[in-house]
């Protein structure tokens, strides 16, 4: 074990594709608990989300690894795109 503060930790939300019943539930469970400095792991298996809390940040990498173990797959988190269209600048105009 690291060098955690008890008391703190760090929740996550994940998406994971492909869940379908308990079974799965457990293989991404087991996998995901299985990194370092993960302490719980909680699956809304009608939501496909994987909630993680951990000691420190954990990867994203790392966790979309252990589900992929699993036999799932992580759907990425991807940050709101910057400049949307519609801006004054969308349309390449502007300057
Ligand atoms: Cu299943």
């Amino acid at each position: 074990m690291s060098t955690a503060t008890p008391g703190t930790g760090i929740e996550a939300t994940y998406t994971v594709d492909g869940m379908t019943c308990a079974h799965c539930v457990n293989a991404v469970t087991s996998e995901v608990s299985a990194l370092d400095g993960v302490r719980e792991v909680e699956v809304d298996l009608a939501g496909g989300l994987v909630r993680v809390r951990s000691e420190q940040p954990l990867a994203e990498a790392a966790v979309a690894g252990a589900v992929e173990e699993a036999g799932y797959q992580l759907v990425p988190t991807v940050p709101p795109a910057q400049g949307e269209s519609g801006g004054c600048c969308g349309g390449g105009g502007c300057h």
